[in-house]
């Protein structure tokens, strides 16, 4: 554990016995530390129900080091039993997940790990993933968000992958960056991860590799910051949700937080973020946390023991700010409608004040059945809408159920958005 980092958990040290190295890395100081107490109580107070999908959880409690044994293995367990039970649906990026997760520290998992063969499972996946982009115009399975998380968890549990066909993938003109033309950042950021992961175990002679693919790696690193840096907007990198990984990749890749200036913009907008509730589901708290402790995925070391460092966390036993926000008996009315190509079709609805864009949806739907019917997903994220008018989004297509409110995509999911009075909401048709 970095001094810094024990400055925030146990409060000991002097600020003056932080190596000068550690300067590129932005983390919130120790008089600030309870503003994290939001994300912390978050994490550790939501009920867990999807097995495998919370492993973006575990892996961030084991990285910072919030001991909550209870909780630890609860989650272990439910992400092991999920493997067993649903392994051949499992993506390549949820396996990848896991192996950081259970493997993110020496623990009894490590067992599990070795006897269910995860990494060469995950081999086999990222394999998958590869083959699929020659035979589907370059598209992916899932997409490149989890192919960065594999390589990631590939390159830090030792597994096998050829790097002279891998890294050509990773080149920053590749379009599975960009959704609807645009760079997606969470995506870029764990590129980079992974990219640098593989830079350091070649440079430190820990795998072979040609210098050409060294050399390949390094501007692709380059070129990929630049893209993120290029994304930035007061402070946040992408949008509030790309923000903690960004930090990550920014932090094992570039110089940019050794501007203190740099810090304190990104550290300001990301609290006021946290004051204003925008980590209320789980899963956010968890991308951002590590970084804002200055932590990043690399750190994950499965030869380091699990910690047993006091609680220093204010951690209540209060629920978390509830997803579902406060509904107020007040009606307000908004417009609804799905498009597909040219076609629209419109209705305007009344709903509680406080509603999301889902409930929205559901008002519309028994309105008028054939033309605004819907089917959804339960994700980490929340509800993820598969289908409208039967209409159903494909990977190998590209092709998704956008939402957006005045013409503008939102960056939040249809059970997390609150809608306002007056708002054109709509559902699209679109490719990505
Ligand atoms: N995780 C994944 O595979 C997801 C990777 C991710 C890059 C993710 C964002 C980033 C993250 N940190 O987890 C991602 N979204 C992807 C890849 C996608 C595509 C999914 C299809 C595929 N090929 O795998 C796709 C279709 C482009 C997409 N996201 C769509 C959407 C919209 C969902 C609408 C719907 N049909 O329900 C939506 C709502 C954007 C819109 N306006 O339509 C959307 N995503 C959002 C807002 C988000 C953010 C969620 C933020 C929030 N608070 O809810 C996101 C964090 C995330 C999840 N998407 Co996508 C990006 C952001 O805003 N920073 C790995 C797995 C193991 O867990």
């Amino acid at each position: 554990m970095r001094p810094s980092h024990q400055l925030c958990l146990l409060g000991l040290l002097l600020i003056s016995l932080i190596p000068s190295q550690l300067c590129q890395i932005c983390e919130v100081s120790r008089e600030n530390c309870s503003y994290l107490n939001p994300l912390v109580n978050t994490m550790v107070n939501s009920k867990y129900t999807k097995g495998i999908q919370s492993a973006n959880i575990l892996l961030t409690l084991r990285l910072v080091q919030i001991q909550n044994q209870r909780l630890e293995q609860q989650l272990t367990q439910q992400i092991q039993e999920d493997i067993k039970k649903r392994e051949p649906n499992i993506t390549s990026g949820e396996l990848a997940l896991a192996i950081l997760a259970l493997g993110a520290c020496k623990n009894s998992s490590e067992v599990f790990i070795r006897d269910a063969h995860l990494v060469s499972k995950l081999e086999e996946k990222f394999k998958a993933e590869i083959e699929n982009m020659e035979t589907h115009s370059d598209n992916p399975l899932t997409n490149y968000y989890q192919l960065s998380l594999a390589l990631l968890a590939l390159c830090l549990s030792n597994g096998s992958y050829s790097i002279t066909n891998v890294i050509p993938h990773f080149t920053p003109e590749n379009k599975n960056y960009y959704f609807g033309g645009q760079f997606s950042v969470d995506t870029g950021a764990m590129a980079v991860l992974a990219l640098t992961c593989v830079k350091r175990r070649k440079e430190k002679g820990e795998i072979e590799a040609d210098i050409k693919d060294l050399n390949k790696t390094n501007v692709y690193i380059t070129s990929l910051v630049n893209n993120i840096l290029s994304a930035k907007n007061d402070g946040l990198f992408g949008n509030i949700f790309s923000t903690g990984e960004s930090m990550q990749a920014l932090f094992v890749s570039s110089n940019y937080y050794k501007n203190q200036r740099n810090c304190q913009e990104t550290l300001h907008t990301v609290f006021q973020n946290i004051f204003q509730g925008a980590f209320h589901l789980p899963v956010a708290a968890a991308q951002i946390l590590p970084a804002l402790m200055g932590k990043t995925y690399l750190d994950v070391n499965n030869n380091v023991s699990c910690a047993c460092s006091p609680d220093t966390f204010n951690i209540s036993t209060d629920k978390p700010v509830s997803v579902t926000p406060t509904i107020s008996p007040s009606n307000i009315s908004v417009n609804y409608s799905v498009q597909i190509n040219e076609i629209f079709n419109s209705t305007k609805v009344t709903v509680r004040k406080g509603s999301v864009f889902l409930d929205v949806m559901m008002a519309a739907q028994k309105q008028n059945k054939a033309a605004f019917c819907f089917k959804m997903e339960d994700g980490l994220w929340g509800p993820y809408i598969t289908s409208v008018q039967n209409i159903s989004a494909n990977n190998n297509d590209r092709t998704y159920w956008q939402l957006l409110s005045n013409g503008q995509p939102l960056s939040q999911g249809a059970g997390s958005y609150v809608v306002k009075n007056g708002e054109y909401l709509e559902v699209r048709w679109s490719t990505y």
